[in-house]
Parts: C-alpha cells; structure tokens; sequence
C-alpha cells in the first residue's frame, strides 16, 4: 500500500512528507523543489501496541508502518509534459491513496505558481490534469483496439469512460487494466498558516506543517488544545495518517510472541492464514491453526494461558478473516529446511 503526497509546487508537500515519515527530504522556498520522488515509511501511531508493550514488556518492539511517496509538484499543463509532469503523473499512477495537499498560507517569500493563492481553485487544476491525464490514455486505449472486433466489450466500457471524462467527470466504470488517476480515492489535506487565519473555504483535513514544526517537542495533551485554538485538527499528523488507514481499509494486528512484538497493518477482510504468509513464509507453509485474542480482552486479561483458561481465547482455522485489533499467536509445523 502506497499513499502519494500530491500538489501544486511549494505547497508543503516534502515538508509534510517529513513529518509524517521523520525524514530529511529537501524542503525550500523555491518550485519543484522535488524532482525526483521521496520514498519512506512512516511508523503508525498506535496506542493500542503502547498498551500492549506497556504491560508485556518485550524486548523489542515495532509499529505497523505505511509507505509515503511525495512526488514532485504538478502544475496546468502537465499531462501534455509541462514541468516533467507525464514522469510526475507516472508516480501518481503508483499510488492508493492521493493525499491532495491545498496551500491555505500566505507568506511573500514563498511563490505560488498562480497569480492568487486559491484552494478551491488550485484543487480544480490539480483535478482537471488528472482527468486530461485519464483522458488521453483512455483515448489512446480506444485507438489501439478500435478495429479489433474480439475487443468490442472492452472497447464499449473504454468509450462510456471517456464520455465521462470528457465531461469533467469522475468515470463511473473502473477499467480493468488501464490505471487511472481520476479514479483513486483521496484526502484533500489543508496546510493552514499557523494560527489558522487563512481562509480555507474547502473541507479537508486542516493541518498546518509550520505549527506542526514548532511544537514537534510539546506534549501531546498541549500539542491537542493548540491545534484546536487554530481550529486545526486537533490529532496532528497522527490523525492524518490515522484517516488514510482508514481510507485505505487498513487494519491492525498484533504478535506478542518471539523476540519482538509487534502491530502488523493488514487490508480488513484478510484471512488469517495470508497474513501468517506475511509474518514468515515458513509460518504459513506449516500453519496448523491460529489463537486469537482481542485486545479488549487482552487488557482485562493480559496473559494468554489465563485468558485460555477463562475462555477469551478463539482456535481459528486458516480461513478466519482477521478483525481490527486482534492478538494472534499461529501454530505451525516448522519446515524440514529450518534449523532447530
Ligand atoms: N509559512 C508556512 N510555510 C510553509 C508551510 N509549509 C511549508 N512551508 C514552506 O513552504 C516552502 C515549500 O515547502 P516544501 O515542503 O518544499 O513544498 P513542496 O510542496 O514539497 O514544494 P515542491 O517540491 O517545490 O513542489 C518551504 O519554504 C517551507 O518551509 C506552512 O504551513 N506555513
Ligand atoms: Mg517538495
């Protein structure tokens, strides 16, 4: 799963793209900063694996994590090459999920690529070059297999997508292999000037990286009351990355056996014996059957072999489809290849 960091150039992008993943990229006052893409990974927040490690103390523990990609800034024109924009829209291609960052912050020494800063309209550029975008592919699709007569179903949903392209539409069909960007699903992000002044008449989620910047180090609780006099929301960072789980129908899960302890971020609707694949191949091949615990159980109960005992506990085959929050502990038959 890929969530791409996706806007007008100097909007705040790389700089949000650092907090989110507490890296380095470049970040300056100037357009197209970013050619080439950032990639990292950001760990997810998770009070839940907190809670977890707080009682079990485990040697080691990890955070489930998300990858971002912040892609270069796109403007008019793109989608005919405008500012490389054919190899940017190449890296929106890429993504699940596009977080659609709208500058809502003033600040003279920071140019904005459009004579006004906009967001309700600086949103429309970005949307309509994603459609154009769409459109010509789709339209390059048509003139590919327009004669070829085995085609023809193909070719009918190709052409209802491109009346609805050429509308300014959302096409209402997904094409099954021509990956469109229209089509993804996204969150409007607002970066609001730090005391929350700017108008941003567009509903999004209001974050604002500068404020983000200076209160990196205050306490959380304070972190909170701040943002919600800036009438920001009040979860930072974290709720962004919280919303895009959501977006994405990401769940958690946890193993709490082994050396590390650790939250796993899963698609719902997920079979336990796929994510035993995830964890270790050999785990998958020998799977035997899974015990589950759910964490609400898990803080009444902390210990497996009691909650086992008081009944807490489920046996679960390979077909049971993990739920948010689960402990799993898998029973495998270990491989003829694995050392003892
Ligand atoms: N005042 C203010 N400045 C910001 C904010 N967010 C980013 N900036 C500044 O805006 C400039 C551009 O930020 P970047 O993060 O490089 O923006 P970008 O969207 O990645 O830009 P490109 O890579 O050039 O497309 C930098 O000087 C940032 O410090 C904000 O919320 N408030
Ligand atoms: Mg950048």
């Amino acid at each position: 799963m890929k969530i791409g960091i996706v806007g007008l150039p100097n909007v705040g992008k790389s700089s949000i793209f650092n907090l989110l993943t507490r890296s380095n990229a470049q970040v300056a006052n100037f357009p197209f900063t970013t050619i080439d893409r950032n990639i990292g990974m950001a760990p997810i927040p998770d009070e839940r694996l907190d809670k977890i490690v707080e009682i079990t103390k485990p040697r080691k523990f990890r955070y489930a994590a998300v990858e971002f990609v912040d892609i270069a800034g796109l403007i008019e024109g793109a989608h005919q090459g405008e500012g490389l924009g054919n190899k940017f829209l190449a890296h929106i291609r890429d993504v699940d999920l596009i977080l659609h960052i709208l500058r809502c912050f003033g600040e003279p020494d920071i140019p904005h690529t459009r004579s006004q800063i906009d967001p309700t309209s600086d949103y429309e550029i970005i949307r309509t070059e994603l459609l154009l975008s769409d459109l010509e592919i789709t339209e390059r699709r048509i003139e590919k297999i327009y004669k070829k007569v085995e085609l023809r179903k193909e070719l009918n949903v190709l052409l209802s997508i491109k009346e609805d392209l050429s509308k300014g539409k959302i096409p209402r069909t997904k094409p099954n292999n021509l990956p469109l960007l229209s089509t993804k699903p996204e969150i409007k992000v607002l970066n609001i000037d730090e005391d929350g002044k700017f108008p941003a008449p567009i509903p999004g989620y209001r974050i604002s990286v500068k404020l983000e910047q200076d209160i990196i180090d205050f306490p959380e609780k304070e972190k909170e009351e701040l943002r919600q006099e800036a009438g920001l929301n009040p979860k930072g960072i974290t709720g962004l990355i919280q919303l895009a789980l959501k977006k994405l129908a990401i769940i958690l899960f946890y193993t709490i056996k082994g050396d590390e302890t650790r939250a796993w971020p899963i698609k719902k609707g997920t079979r336990v014996f796929d994510a035993a694949g995830m964890i270790h191949t050999d785990i998958q091949k020998g799977f035997i059957k899974a015990e589950v615990l759910n964490f609400s159980n898990f803080i009444s109960t902390p210990d497996f072999t009691q909650a086992q005992q008081k009944g807490l506990t489920k046996i679960e085959g390979r077909e049971y489809i993990i739920q948010d929050g689960d402990i799993i502990l898998i029973k495998f038959r270990p491989g003829s290849n694995r050392r003892s």
